[in-house]
């Protein structure tokens, strides 16, 4: 496709509740959205020669302070503004257009930045597949047309608390649990939810990289629990030290930050890192790396399932699709939009018996709501083509 503009925009939106971590309180989700405008011509527009106006939206899952890894929405904001959509726009001139497949390559000289390239190279592939009438998931290579849905709950201010939201979750009936754990707050509210809700609840915990090798006693203590995996106990940038862990622990290990890439993937496995990998589409870069790193996964034998950003009702369209590749044999973080929205941008995605449908429109199959888009935005500009 040729590229007429980009659009920049940035929401702003509540959380139902708020959202804790090992590493902070998050109240509302900061994002910033890529829409891309062009035209289409050729097969790809039905045989139009004229070409045909289409549009795509991508999200970038970046969080508004770099404490979930290093990217930061204002700063996806401005290598997108700066570098990376001027580098689309060069390629087009250059080249005559565009497809989803060489975004990545586009982008490639500058270093990092994965969750704005994944952003951008989300709003071209939408765009294209809009243009040809191919969904995310039949693009992808989905084999099914609902995903498992688990939830995700954050520290509570008691163990009383956690126990009354976990309830809540289960009576609606989220497939698996995953809690956030750190220091402090790691066995005695493990052993509470178990104990509460039996040996068949999905129950899983996430560390977001709180503890150190010297912890290893603690996190064994997990191993009576039988949880499904124990989620980045230890340092993103530490593969060595998770595969000591994994050696004293009868849980899986799972990796979510420190998988960065397809090289990253295939490093941790070869160590012996983990056992699970967690994919999120933002971290690697987008949805075609994703899928990549899902196809080293399933041919390593080794489990993936699909991770959550917070995502409005775009990012979670498309992590529906992903999650319906075949070696998504976990459930993922994909729950329903009320999970953290009161009202999402687009129509809400529902968990309806435990279960996410996976989109089947055009694209991601799901659109902003115009006039909801506006309430929740706090900035907009347009990066013109010359
Ligand atoms: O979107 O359901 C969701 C959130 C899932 O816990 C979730 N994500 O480390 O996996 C993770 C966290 C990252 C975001 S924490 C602010
Ligand atoms: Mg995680």
């Amino acid at each position: 496709m040729k590229i007429t503009g980009v659009e920049l925009r940035t929401v702003r939106m509540p959380l139902v509740s708020p959202f804790e971590t090992s590493f902070g309180v998050q109240r509302e989700r900061l994002a910033v959205l890529v829409r891309v405008v062009g035209t289409v011509s050729g097969a790809a527009a039905g045989g139009d020669r004229k070409g045909r106006e289409v549009q795509g939206w991508g999200e970038c899952v970046a969080m508004e302070a770099p404490l979930y890894n290093s990217e930061y929405a204002a700063g996806s904001l401005e290598v997108l503004r700066r570098y990376l959509v001027p580098l689309l726009f060069r390629e087009v001139e250059r080249t005559g257009g565009v497809t989803a497949e060489n975004v990545e390559s586009v982008l490639a000289p500058v270093v990092g930045h994965r969750m704005a390239k994944g952003a951008l190279e989300m709003a071209v592939l939408d765009a294209q597949l809009r243009g040809s009438g191919t969904s995310f998931a039949s693009y992808l290579g989905a084999v099914r047309d609902t995903v498992p849905s688990g939830v995700s709950v954050g520290i509570q201010p008691s163990v009383n608390a956690l126990l009354d939201v976990v309830g809540e979750y289960v009576t609606q009936g989220y497939a698996r649990v995953k809690l956030k754990i750190r220091p402090g707050w790691d066995v005695v509210p493990v052993e509470a939810v178990r104990n509460r809700f039996g040996d068949l609840l999905a129950l899983q915990v996430d560390a977001n990289a709180a503890y150190s090798l010297a912890d290893v006693r603690t996190l064994a203590r997990l191993d009576e629990f039988d949880l499904l995996l124990l989620e980045q106990p230890l340092a993103r940038d530490d593969l060595r030290q998770h595969a000591e862990l994994a050696t004293r622990l009868r849980t899986p290990v799972c990796l979510d930050e420190s998988i960065t890439s397809v090289r990253a993937a295939a490093d941790a496995i070869a160590l012996r890192a983990c056992r699970v990998v967690n994919i999120k589409a933002g971290r690697v870069g987008g949805y075609l790396t994703a899928r990549r790193v899902h196809d080293l996964c399933l041919a390593n034998g080794v489990p993936v399932w699909c991770g959550g950003m917070l995502e409005t009702g775009l990012g979670r369209a498309a992590n529906a699709a992903l999650a319906a590749l075949p070696g998504f044999t976990l459930p993922g973080d994909v729950s329903g939009s009320d999970r953290f929205y009161e009202r999402d941008i687009t129509e809400p995605i529902v968990m309806d018996d435990g279960q996410v449908a996976v989109p089947t429109g055009a694209g991601l199959g799901v659109e902003p709501i115009k006039d909801v888009l506006e309430r929740f935005t706090v900035a907009t500009e347009w990066v013109q083509a010359d």
